[in-house]
């Protein structure tokens, strides 16, 4: 790990917050103040919530754990705990007007700023390589991921629009590779900005195992829904065949069928279903049983992470697919830069050393596993972070989406949501164990 003097952390921290707050403002300036205040969905705040809980985290954070200022507000800290009220309950709260809200955020941001050239970068645990900043970069980055699925799930017209990924050169490589058994060093104590639940770095061991060199493509998933998947208890979990009569899901979020195609709504626009881009939007469920069908598995946390970052020529692991350098925008699809999924097979310089593709960005990756601590897990800096979600409710994501900003993705950085959820920006790819 490269050692920072304390300016260049400095100027890092101060960048990704300004990058973090570009987008936020993007996100809460492109739709008229009824679609702020208003709940789209009842799993989802209002987009006005959200700003404000990033103002109000930022100032809990650094300025008054690392800047030691008092509270500036300290009757709204209740409205903005995410664990106070649940996101149904929030529009009925005496929110921050939208206006109020951006003063606050603005103000909090202001202060921050003072506290940053002040700061001692090689001190404590909070501001030891910037972490506190790093953390609440990542933090609001975070939630506008979260404000861009609240976009994606509002009806009326199109607010946001990006350019597509470029066209991919057809892929021609093997459908999977196989990765070799034996060791592998899964999570990290060395990166700096990583978070509690990825630390600490420890040896694990995973047996060969196939997986797919590209997600699963919408094409392949239509054919598991034209070869009747939805209705064949079969290839579902005892839980998500339940689910799946209980909701009557024939198709992933967001998709409905016209005459004898597929389209889909994708922010504001209706399309017919591309077939060579990763499929979006499907809960765990759908995943394990489209998984099934096919004769496969949904790869464990560990077997993505060893694709992931094991290499094979040094038998380390390294902080991406591609090796230790951050993502460049050859690399992988982050950070919002386009509003949907690059065709299977793109990002070539992105590949891991092994032929894997897409691994980062794109679409976050449905695995088989629960999210659980690794050994010598340690809370930190507070435990509803991570330690309060630690269990067999949730399911962990890997690989990060399109809508994730580089300081939030990295290979070791984990998600997790409940194996209903498709609202978010989920796909997954298979894996098979290979023959003993
Ligand atoms: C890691 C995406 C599950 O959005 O609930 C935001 C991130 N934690 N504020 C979430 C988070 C606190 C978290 N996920
Ligand atoms: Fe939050």
């Amino acid at each position: 790990e490269p050692a920072f003097d304390a300016e260049t952390l400095r100027e890092r921290a101060l960048t990704t917050l300004v990058t973090a707050r570009e987008r936020t403002t993007l996100l809460t300036s492109c739709v008229e103040e009824p679609d702020l205040t208003a709940q789209i969905s009842p799993l989802m705040s209002p987009l006005v919530w959200d700003l404000a809980h990033i103002g109000n985290q930022e100032e809990l954070w650094l300025l008054r754990a690392v800047g030691g200022r008092d509270a500036m507000r300290p009757e709204i800290d209740g409205l903005y705990d995410a664990f106070e009220h649940p996101r149904s309950e929030r529009p009925s709260l005496p929110l921050l007007s939208p206006e109020e809200a951006r003063a606050y955020a603005a103000e909090v941001r202001g202060r921050v700023l003072d506290v940053l050239t002040s700061a001692d970068f090689h001190g404590a645990r909070l501001t030891e390589a910037g972490f506190a900043f790093g953390m609440v970069a990542q933090h609001e980055q975070q939630h506008d991921e979260t404000m861009l699925i609240t976009h994606q799930l509002r009806r009326g017209p199109q607010a946001l629009t990006a350019p597509d990924p470029d066209p991919a050169p057809l892929f021609t490589g093997p459908a999977e590779v196989l990765v070799p058994g034996g060791p592998f060093t899964m999570g990290t104590s060395a990166e700096p900005w990583a978070l509690d639940n990825e630390r600490p770095a420890h040896r694990v061991d995973v047996p060969a195992f196939h997986i797919d060199t590209t997600p699963v493509t919408n094409g392949a998933y239509q054919a598991f829904i034209a070869d009747g998947g939805y209705d064949d208890e079969r290839w579902w979990t005892p839980e998500g065949w339940a689910h799946v009569r209980r909701t009557s899901l024939t198709a992933p979020l967001f998709w409905h069928r016209d005459g004898g195609q597929w389209l889909r709504r994708r922010f504001g626009v209706t399309e017919v279903v591309p077939p060579d881009e990763p499929v979006l939007h499907v809960c765990w469920y759908e995943a394990d049983a489209y998984a099934r069908w096919a004769g496969r598995r949904l790869p464990t946390e560990a077997e993505w992470e060893k694709a992931a970052r094991f290499d094979p020529a040094t038998g380390g692991s390294m902080r991406y697919p591609w090796g230790d350098a951050d993502p460049s925008p050859e690399h992988a699809n982050l950070g919002q830069r386009h509003l949907r999924p690059a065709p299977a097979g793109s990002y070539p310089a992105g590949e891991s050393p092994l032929g894997v593709r897409q691994l980062i960005g794109d679409v976050w990756e449905w695995t088989a596993s629960d999210f659980l601590p690794y050994p010598g897990f340690r809370a930190f800096p507070y435990k509803e972070y991570s330690e309060v979600f630690f269990g067999p409710e949730y399911k962990v994501l890997r690989g990060g989406s399109f809508a994730v900003d580089p300081v939030a993705c990295r290979g070791t950085f984990r998600n997790w949501d409940y194996p209903v959820r498709r609202q978010i920006f989920s796909g997954f790819r298979t894996a098979r164990s290979a023959a003993a």
